[in-house]
This record gives C-alpha cells, structure tokens and sequence, in this order.
C-alpha cells in the first residue's frame, strides 16, 4: 500500500550557502535591501534562508531545523524563478525568486556554475509541484 503523500520521506535537494535578500514581502515592496550570506536549503518542495551561514553542513543535513533558526522559508509550489534583470541589482548572476503569497527574494552566487546548479534544483522543484 502506497503511503499518503505527507508521508513522502523528506528528501534534501540541496543546501549551501548563497547571498539573497528579500526585496518584496507579500506585495509591499520593502524601502532597503539587506544582502546577506545565508545557509540555504531546499528540501521537500520548501527552500529556507538560515539567518547565517555558519551552521555546521553536515549537522544541518542531518537536522536542518535543529541546529539554525530559520529566517524565510518559502514554499516553491505556485513560486515563480527568473534571472534578475539588471536593474534589480548591479551583482552578478542574480536569481530573482517570486512566492505564491507574492514576496520575492533575489539569490546571488559569484560562481556561475553554482548558482546555474540552485536556478536548475529550485526550478524543477517549482515544475514538480505544479504538476499535482
Ligand atoms: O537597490 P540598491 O539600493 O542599489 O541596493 C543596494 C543597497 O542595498 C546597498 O546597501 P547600502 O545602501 O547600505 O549601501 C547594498 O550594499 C548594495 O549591495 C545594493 O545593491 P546591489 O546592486 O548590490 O543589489
């Protein structure tokens, strides 16, 4: 028997650690950006910005909610993902992330390579869960 889909054994996408900021929050555009490095996760449909960085890696695997407070968590279903345009940030590959309660995030890495590798695990999150 198959289990409900609650059941579904959380499974850990992706985590590292990433600039963002978060620019509107639901609707209402927000006066400053704050960058800041951030300990991120996704996993199981959910992305989470750690207040820091500095949370151990292979502890946060483990316990992800254990071990850092969470500072937003943002649920990919219904989220959309695009690459910032350029007057959204004078930073380098900037990813722009929109919530379904209309918040959005912008996310940056220097490495292109990184950042190209959470564009591609965050936007098949958003199409998996769109297609239930
Ligand atoms: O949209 P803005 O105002 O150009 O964003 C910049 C500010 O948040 C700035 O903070 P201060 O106003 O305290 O200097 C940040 O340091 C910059 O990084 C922001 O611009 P970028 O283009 O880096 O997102």
């Amino acid at each position: 028997q198959a289990s409900p889909p609650e059941e579904k054994i959380k499974t850990l996408d992706k985590a590292g650690v990433l600039h963002r900021t978060k620019t509107v929050d639901k609707g209402k555009r927000l006066r400053k950006k704050h960058w800041s490095a951030s300990w991120t996760v996704l996993e199981g449909g959910v992305l989470t910005f750690f207040k820091d960085s500095k949370t151990s890696a292979a502890g946060s695997l483990r316990q992800p909610s254990k071990l850092s407070t969470p500072e937003y968590t943002v649920e990919l279903k219904g989220a959309s993902l695009a690459w910032a345009p350029k007057d959204k940030s004078s930073k380098k590959n900037v990813l722009e992330l929109r919530s379904r309660d209309g918040s959005e995030y912008l996310i940056q890495h220097d490495s292109e390579a990184i950042i190209s590798t959470w564009h591609k695990a965050i936007a098949q999150g958003i199409q998996e869960l769109s297609a239930d």
